[in-house]
């Protein structure tokens, strides 16, 4: 697999050697399945590019995650067409998870996430999805598309019927229907924020292993704000950073994608704020499997760490 001319973080070549590391990143700029803004397909590089600017030490674990090793490959030339832009997706992480890393996409726009889903599913049989999301995406259709990224749950969920739904404040009245009639665990943000939904109750019910698609517009615009179909009201960073916690410590987590950012000039936060997420979600797994597994923090590149 060929290295990216961009690598995430600003780190040694010893620690993005793509035979010795535990992750790859797979960046995946492809915009077509968007319905409103535009920029997701810039998003992936402006991503590693902020990257460079993190801090390598995270804080709060108490350790340097980058040291198992984060190799950021060449995304393919990424088809136009649906159909074959989906393939792709799952060719490309089909292989990488041959290799036993721990893989995670960058979007591109939402409808990229059932190609690695179905990558994910086919190596472990069975799989469950946490989407973190301001919008259900559970139309059958969207604008004609099966493919876009408004039905990317109603694709996951034809593969899965293990699928949890977290931050939701936009969907039709046929999304409601659909998600009472197939009894579909969401909570939505107002759920949230009043406390009426049992969370902890909702993931012990989740069956492993899982794959978490986490759609920037989860968050609050204070925290992300260029992204293609923004919503007032979403998480903020300390409430996404709790639930991702409890989300990595209580199931297997063997996967993610980060979708939907977008690119916008003059926009540097939403970016870094990206960048962040994706590397606490990465010390999250590490530290999981740490204690899970009763480990010390990797001091160099662990190859097929999470195998
Ligand atoms: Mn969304």
């Amino acid at each position: 697999m060929n290295l990216y001319f961009k690598q995430f973080l600003g780190i040694d070549q010893n620690f993005t050697d793509f035979r010795t590391s535990a992750v790859a990143i797979l960046p995946f700029p492809y915009e077509g399945g968007v319905s409103y803004g535009k920029g997701t397909g810039k998003a992936p590089d402006a991503v590693l590019d902020a990257s460079a600017y993190l801090e390598l030490y995270d804080e709060v674990l108490n350790a340097e995650i980058y040291r198992m090793g984060i190799s950021t490959v060449k995304p393919p030339d990424i088809s136009e067409n649906p159909d074959n832009m989906i393939k792709q997706v799952y060719d490309t992480t089909n292989s990488l998870l041959k290799t036993g890393k721990f893989v995670i996409v960058i979007g591109g726009d939402h409808s990229i996430s059932s190609g690695y889903f179905k990558a994910l599913k086919e190596k472990y049989g069975k799989l469950s999805c946490i989407q973190i999301d301001a919008h259900a995406d559970l139309r059958e259709n969207y604008e004609g598309s099966e493919l876009s990224h408004a039905s990317v749950m109603a694709r996951i969920r034809e593969m899965t019927e293990h699928t949890l739904q977290i931050g939701i404040r936009s969907m039709s009245a046929e999304e409601a229907e659909i998600v009472k009639e197939k009894q579909i665990s969401l909570c939505s943000m107002n759920d949230y924020r009043k406390g009426v939904f049992d969370i902890d109750a909702a993931l012990d019910n989740l069956p492993d292993p899982v794959f978490i698609t986490f759609d920037v517009d989860a968050f609050d615009w204070s925290v992300i704000s260029s992204t293609g179909t923004p919503e007032p009201g979403g998480f903020v960073w300390d409430e996404v950073m709790d639930l991702l916690y409890k989300i990595f410590m209580k199931k297997n987590i063997v996967g993610f994608d980060v979708v939907e950012l977008s690119y916008k000039r003059g926009d540097n936060n939403s970016l870094f704020a990206a960048a962040k997420l994706i590397y606490k979600m990465l010390g999250f797994k590490l530290y999981a499997y740490i204690e899970k597994f009763n480990q010390k923090w990797p001091q160099n590149p662990s190859g097929a760490l999470f195998k």
